[in-house]
């Protein structure tokens, strides 16, 4: 009571905010006036940030906390009533016809798309000190996943612009959401490569709050055990990215502008924009208002699965159940054996690879009712099994991907399943933690994904009819990986399996030591024998033809281990380094026609 004549009237409405929401015990501590006055303000800045950043604010977040909490100690399960049951979508495959026709639908399309990368985690399991934006997703050429991703929009930027002539240029906004963790580096990142060629104005960083962490089931909060001034914090998830739109007035501005979709996407997929074009065509033809794109899923691998869950009043929805709960509830509606494989070798549920393409206007009108809020759950560790005390503070978190669980029964919830090899190689374990991965299952770490890049652009160039060798088998970091050519290309060189047919003429080769590294949009192979290493850049207005044999001694792989604190983290975590013995390097800056015999 006396600390009031130190506050503002915000602060003393907040303090008595935490009192309502019988929050006594954050103050007990308190001292007489006069003795850490800034720091009881600062604390009640604090609890006010807590309080505007969350959908109807700490009152609601107590409220939500104390109701999960109880569900949690009670047992209850989040799937009560449900049977899950394998749903039906759309099943691509690379390189037919309909892959082809929904590749130009969504070329089409993409000039009224917008982006969303959420890049809030700090990738505990990665275990890399930078932000996983920055890493390198292939270390051929050294592209951090940002300029992938940066230069994927773009050149579908200007494809779709080729495409639907006569209108003019549109610039395909980029919403990032940050965190604590990641805003500045990835702002530095940015500002510090222009962009990676974006407008700076067309990429807006969102930055997501951290949530008050909670003592006991009365949701108390917890006082920050290194300052007993602030509520302890830690992150909610990824779910957040929907109310942070929200409340940006981003998604109106995009109405305005005519947009129709917004494609959610994560930190560390190399693959991904190779499955974009296709499934975003899913998306217009089928008219979905949420397509969540999926793989086929070894049974128990760490990626959610696509459900259908029928309740026993009728409800239905597809729905991603995370692989932890997947397997527990299938034995407890009839499927005594779990999450196991079908006869095809994986499980019969495609794995969620949390890539979302929701159609702008009933997202808008849903987020109108929900304000952005998405289904929650708690996860506390418990002492014993009383489950009366938590062996360390707990908090709610939501996922991005359980924005369907409010829609209506009309909603139009479908998903696109691709190939792995096509859609889907995130980079999330660390070396020992990859090792350790069943046979058979992948590995998700910076080894495989860097390797599924070589092998993606291996099998896209062999079924537009080059000859490429087979891989051979090599162990990094204790990961048995298949070794492809070495072959990486600019976005706006082969964005759709169209423009690479086109680029590719006959009798073409490329040995598995070799290594192709195309910077440029004009690059014709034809009857290219390549035995070694070549790099090829050009400008917009030079067009290049490869034609005949190159040979020399080409770029190595060379073991390293991962221990070795010499060696720059980037590189230790994929177990090898790049060693450039001999290579062809050929850069056409300059407007005409040019062929590399020549
Ligand atoms: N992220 C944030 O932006 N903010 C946060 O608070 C947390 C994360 P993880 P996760 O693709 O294999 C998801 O940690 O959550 C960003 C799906 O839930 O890499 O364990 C973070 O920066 C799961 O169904 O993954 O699992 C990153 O970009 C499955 O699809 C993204 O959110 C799995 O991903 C994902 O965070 C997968």
């Amino acid at each position: 009571q006396k600390n009031l004549t130190i506050l503002s009237p915000d602060q003393i409405e907040v303090a008595k905010m935490l009192l309502d929401i019988g929050q006594t015990h954050v103050f007990e501590h308190w001292p007489e006036p006069g003795i850490d006055d800034d720091e009881k303000k600062a604390f009640l800045d604090q609890v006010t940030r807590l309080n505007t950043s969350y959908p109807g604010g700490l009152v609601s977040y107590v409220q939500n906390a104390r109701r999960l909490l109880s569900d949690s100690k009670a047992g209850k399960n989040p799937f009560d009533g449900f049977t899950p049951s394998v749903p039906s979508g759309e099943i691509l495959t690379f390189g037919d016809d309909n892959f082809l026709m929904m590749e130009e639908a969504g070329i089409r399309e993409a000039r009224n798309a917008a982006f969303v990368l959420v890049a809030g985690g700090l990738g505990e399991r990665l275990g890399y000190n930078g932000i996983k934006l920055a890493l390198p997703s292939e270390s051929t050429t050294g592209t951090c996943f940002l300029q992938r991703y940066i230069e994927s929009i773009l050149a579908l930027q200007e494809a779709s612009r080729r495409l639907v002539q006569g209108q003019s240029a549109t610039q395909i906004p980029l919403v990032i959401m940050t965190s604590d963790d990641t805003h500045e580096r990835t702002l530095k990142l940015l500002e510090s490569n222009s962009y990676f060629g974006m407008i700076p104005s067309q990429v807006k960083l969102l930055k997501q709050e951290k949530v008050a962490c909670l003592d006991d089931n009365d949701a108390r909060l917890a006082v920050d055990p290194h300052n007993k001034y602030r509520i302890q914090t830690k992150p909610h998830g990824h779910g957040d990215v929907h109310s942070l739109l929200y409340s940006s007035g981003l998604l109106s501005v995009w109405h305005d502008a005519g947009l129709k979709w917004v494609l959610f996407f994560q930190d560390t997929n190399g693959l991904l924009f190779k499955a974009i074009p296709a499934s975003l065509g899913v998306s217009s033809t089928k008219q979905y208002h949420v397509n969540s794109l999926a793989v086929p899923r070894k049974a128990k691998e760490a990626i959610g699965g696509i459900t259908k869950l029928t309740h026993t009043d009728g409800r239905t929805m597809v729905i991603n159940v995370e692989y932890n709960q997947l397997d527990p509830l299938l034995r407890a509606t009839g499927s005594p054996d779990g999450d196991v494989n079908c006869e095809t070798g994986y499980s019969p549920f495609p794995g969620n690879i949390n890539q979302l393409i929701l159609e702008l206007d009933s997202y808008i009108e849903e987020l109108k009712k929900t304000q952005g809020a998405i289904p929650e759950f708690v996860n506390p560790k418990y002492k014993d099994s009383s489950k009366t005390s938590f062996k360390s503070s707990t908090r709610l978190e939501c996922m991005m991907q359980d924005y369907p669980k409010t829609l209506p029964p009309s909603a139009r919830v479908g998903f696109t399943v691709m190939d792995t090899w096509l859609a889907y190689a995130p980079v999330k374990n660390n070396p020992e933690d990859a090792a350790k991965v069943p046979k058979g299952n992948p590995y998700h770490s910076a080894t495989s994904g860097e390797m599924a890049i070589y092998r993606a652009n291996s099998l896209i160039l062999r079924k537009a009819g080059v000859h490429i060798a087979e891989p051979v088998l090599q162990v990094f970091n204790g990961q048995e990986v298949q070794v492809w050519p070495r072959i990486t290309w600019k976005p706006e060189w082969g964005l759709t399996f169209k423009d690479v047919k086109h680029k590719v003429g006959d009798c073409c080769s490329i040995s598995q030591r070799s290594t192709l590294v195309i910077n440029g949009q004009n690059v014709v192979l034809n009857d290219l024998n390549l035995d070694g290493a070549l790099v090829v850049s050009s400008g917009d207005q030079a067009e290049v033809k490869l034609e005949g044999p190159v040979q020399n001694k080409g770029w190595i792989l060379e073991p390293v281990d991962y221990k070795d604190t010499s060696i720059p983290e980037e590189v230790r975590i994929r177990g090898f380094r790049i060693s450039k013995v001999e290579q062809l390097e050929k850069n056409y800056t300059e407007p005409g026609k040019f062929n590399i015999k020549s």
